[in-house]
């Protein structure tokens, strides 16, 4: 006769306990309230190690799991459809798998998704590929492979997507477990690659319009993210020690295998010294271990007063989010760091994990509220015990947005060209005339104040410096807030 042993029994009552998540979390002096979206199970209905959450137009998460599925998830029931399902075609192990999702930018007019995966092909290779979403059907269809061939491995492969505001789209690339490539041009593997959204190679790469890569020398980065002020911030996976925190630039060499982290020993001064455009790290975590960095997100809305205007974190192996605050001048220094919910961590940072309240964290995303969305990966690396991956929504509940925005009907500014660099026109929407509009940086700060003397008006920004601004009015019933990317 079987009997379970006193071990088992404990283990059994540990997994009860790491199953509650709490319902209530503590920022400063808000409590975020936790809600479970939806979470792992055996069902098909369930979930199996989300890699990616973006927030869509539709108000619909559209979420990928590594096992290939993608769904657009009802953030507020937790139903989730199915509308492209991969499993036939993807290579499912370890950390590959269906990873990155990108939603284009103009979706309305151009319904498109784009994915990262790797697949089988003569040993494992990574793919980037464009859908198209048919909303009738509600699925995803028509792929067009962008880019493939994409050497792969079951760890190391990358797969991060970013669009930027100039429709070229960023993906992260892994070592694949050869180091050779990181430093080897002719390489696409240990990079970062850039393309149009149609798989072309951008005209004024740094490599050359026959090149994708955008920057080299790169482990395994997993979060990529670009700021309201133009800076494109990435997080990366370190060896042992040394995950790292970039800003990523064109034609900016991270060092990797010859550096890990800052360039500080004697052997890494030598090669950093024969690189061109080496780039050192913001920040490191740590000299001493590694923390498993993956997705980052700027989060820029009053909801959570103590997280505005900061850079989140997903943290894998030391199960926590970590809060970047940079400075307010150019962004270039991280300026202090905050570890939450993960007590034992906060206090001993470079040896305690597996205690963070919410477990292993990979994804985030942001609602137009405020609201903020976590994807977890269980308890550890090769979890994937039923209730343990799931999506869970962090609210301020006792925030609510004053009701003279409420009432507010959001009408469309138009800029052209936008980027621009010099004079630039911009149509407003008529019931604004009369009203100011302000333009704002990314911190907020007010640039520029002007009145709309004309639904049509020609402004010149020659003297704004290169970055993201925001175009900002309202005027009693009627608010405008449009993006002005300053390029020169
Ligand atoms: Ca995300
Ligand atoms: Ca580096
Ligand atoms: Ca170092």
């Amino acid at each position: 006769m079987k009997i379970f042993t006193i071990s088992t029994i404990l283990s059994c009552l540990i997994s009860l306990v790491a199953l509650a998540q709490p319902s209530t979390l503590t920022v400063g002096n808000t409590t975020l309230d936790v809600r479970v979206v939806i979470q792992g199970s055996n069902s098909s209905n369930g979930i199996d190690i989300p890699w990616e959450i973006q927030w869509g137009p539709d108000n619909f998460i559209w979420m990928t799991e590594r096992s290939g599925r993608v769904s657009r998830l009802n953030p507020e029931t937790g139903a989730r459809t199915t509308i492209l399902d991969l499993s036939n075609a993807v290579y499912d192990q370890s950390e590959a798998g269906l990873l990155g999702l990108q939603l284009h930018p103009d979706f309305e007019n151009n319904p498109y998704v784009f994915l990262a995966y790797t697949y089988s092909s003569g040993g494992v290779k990574e793919r980037i590929v464009r859908y198209t979403y048919n909303s009738t059907s509600n699925t995803l269809g028509s792929p067009m492979i962008l880019l493939d061939n994409i050497n792969g491995n079951s760890t190391h492969i990358g797969c991060r997507l970013l669009i930027l505001p100039d429709n070229t789209m960023l993906a992260t690339t892994g070592d694949y477990q050869n180091q050779s490539s990181p430093q080897d041009d002719n390489a696409l593997n240990g990079k970062i690659l850039r393309m149009n959204l149609d798989g072309t190679i951008p005209s004024d790469n740094p490599f050359g319009p026959t090149s994708y890569v955008y920057s080299k020398g790169h482990r395994n980065a997993q979060g990529l993210l670009i700021a309201p002020n133009g800076t494109i911030y990435s997080s990366e996976h370190g060896p042992t020690t040394d995950d790292e925190f970039n800003i990523i630039v064109p034609g900016g060499n991270y060092g990797w295998p010859d550096v890990a982290g800052f360039c500080n020993s004697t052997s890494e001064m030598a090669a950093c010294n024969t690189m061109t455009d080496y780039q050192d790290p913001l920040a490191i975590w740590y000299s001493g271990s590694t923390i498993a960095p993956s997705d980052i997100v700027y989060y820029n809305h009053p909801a959570i007063p103590e997280w505005q205007g900061k850079i989140l974190m997903a943290v894998l192996k030391a199960e926590h989010i970590k809060v970047i605050e940079l400075d307010n001048v150019d962004g270039t220094t991280v300026v202090d760091q905050e570890i939450m919910f993960n007590t034992a961590h906060a206090n001993n940072p470079t040896s305690s994990f597996n205690q963070g309240l919410l477990n292993r964290l990979r994804d985030l995303c942001v609602a137009p509220d405020g609201r903020v969305f976590v994807a977890t990966s269980g308890s550890s690396w090769s979890n994937t015990s039923p209730f343990t991956h799931s999506i869970l929504e962090l609210e301020n509940s006792s925030y609510s947005p004053t009701s003279i925005e409420n009432e507010q009907l959001a009408v469309r500014t138009r800029v052209y060209p936008n980027p621009t660099s010099g004079l630039t026109k911009i149509s407003f929407a008529s019931e604004l005339v009369g009203a100011d509009y302000v333009i704002t940086d990314f911190t907020g700060r007010i640039i520029a104040t002007e009145q709309i003397t004309a639904a049509n008006v020609t402004a010149d920004f020659s003297a704004l410096a290169s970055g993201l601004y925001i175009i900002q009015s309202t005027n009693g019933n009627y608010t405008t807030s449009e993006r002005l990317v300053i390029s020169k």
